[in-house]
């Protein structure tokens, strides 16, 4: 039996790359971001059948024409990871760069959006399919200086229970996936490359793993047909919210 398609947005690192490489086992993979060294990198280590597709979610016509340009049969997705996105920056909102704003509300909420809407509508006439968007803790709770990526990740919520309401009679399952603290690429592109301060934001307790969401992805979307996994808040043992991590001093 031919393998279920799965497209992963953010694929070239983090979450997106560790659900890549976990899903390869079972999916035909269509694997995106915008660093194409990267996805091909990839697409030869999992050595099967990958489609990459290099575009930024903020463009919508070089999205739409990269899902076009796909072979027809890769066109019908049965899983949709919404997993781009980013913090841009940490600042008091008085202080707030507007470029930033404009980058987390482009790439997070309309990216999202962008992408899902090239997708759905096969979702919908097949009636069937499984979409799982990478929301966060900072989804469910505002923290100080969090401000607008916190909007975005909100934003992200209110879609994901849209979704769900608009796709019930198609069938379509709707998931959103919640993370705590995980060390990745994220803090780096939050503090513009300052690795120095970046690596802190992981230190003195244990984070969590992209792998660690990667495998939840997988446990969430492995559940039988009449099972939906709405919203699954996974957090590192060490933070109870987003302002309280246990950190151990040195
Ligand atoms: P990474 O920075 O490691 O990965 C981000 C991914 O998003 C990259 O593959 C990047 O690819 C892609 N991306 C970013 N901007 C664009 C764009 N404009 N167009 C296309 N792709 C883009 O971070 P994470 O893996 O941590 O982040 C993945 C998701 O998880 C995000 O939505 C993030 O908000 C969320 N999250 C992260 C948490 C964390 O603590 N790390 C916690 C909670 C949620 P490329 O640069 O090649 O385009
Ligand atoms: C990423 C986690 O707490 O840095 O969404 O916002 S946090």
């Amino acid at each position: 039996m031919t393998q279920p398609i799965a497209l992963i947005t953010g694929a070239t690192s983090g979450i997106g790359e560790a659900t890549a490489r976990i899903l390869s086992r079972n999916y035909r993979l269509i694997i995106c971001g915008r660093r194409k060294d990267r996805l091909e990198k990839l697409k030869k280590e999992l050595g099967r059948e990958v489609q990459t597709l290099s575009f930024d979610v903020r463009d919508k016509k070089a999205f739409f024409s990269a899902f076009e340009s796909l072979p027809e049969d890769w066109k019908k997705v049965d899983v949709l990871i919404n997993n781009a996105g980013n913090a841009h920056g940490l600042d008091l909102i008085q202080d707030g760069n507007t470029d930033d704003w404009d980058a987390m509300m482009d790439i997070n909420v309309k990216g999202l959006l962008y992408v899902s809407k090239a997708i759905i509508p096969g979702m919908v006439s097949r009636k069937k399919g499984h979409i799982v968007n990478i929301s966060s803790i900072a989804g469910l709770e505002v923290y100080p200086r969090g401000n607008v990526y916190c909007a975005s990740k909100h934003a992200v919520d209110a879609l994901t229970k849209g979704m769900r309401m608009d796709l019930n009679e198609h069938g379509i399952k709707v998931t959103s996936i919640d993370p705590g603290l995980v060390e990745t690429e994220f803090s780096e592109v939050r503090f513009k490359g300052d690795t120095k301060r970046a690596s802190q934001v992981y230190q003195n307790y244990t984070p969590l793993t992209a792998h660690d969401v990667a495998e939840t992805i997988e446990f969430v979307l492995s559940r039988p047909p009449h099972v939906m996994i709405g919203d699954v808040l996974i957090l590192p043992t060490d933070q109870a919210s987003s302002t309280i991590v246990n950190k151990k001093s040195q």
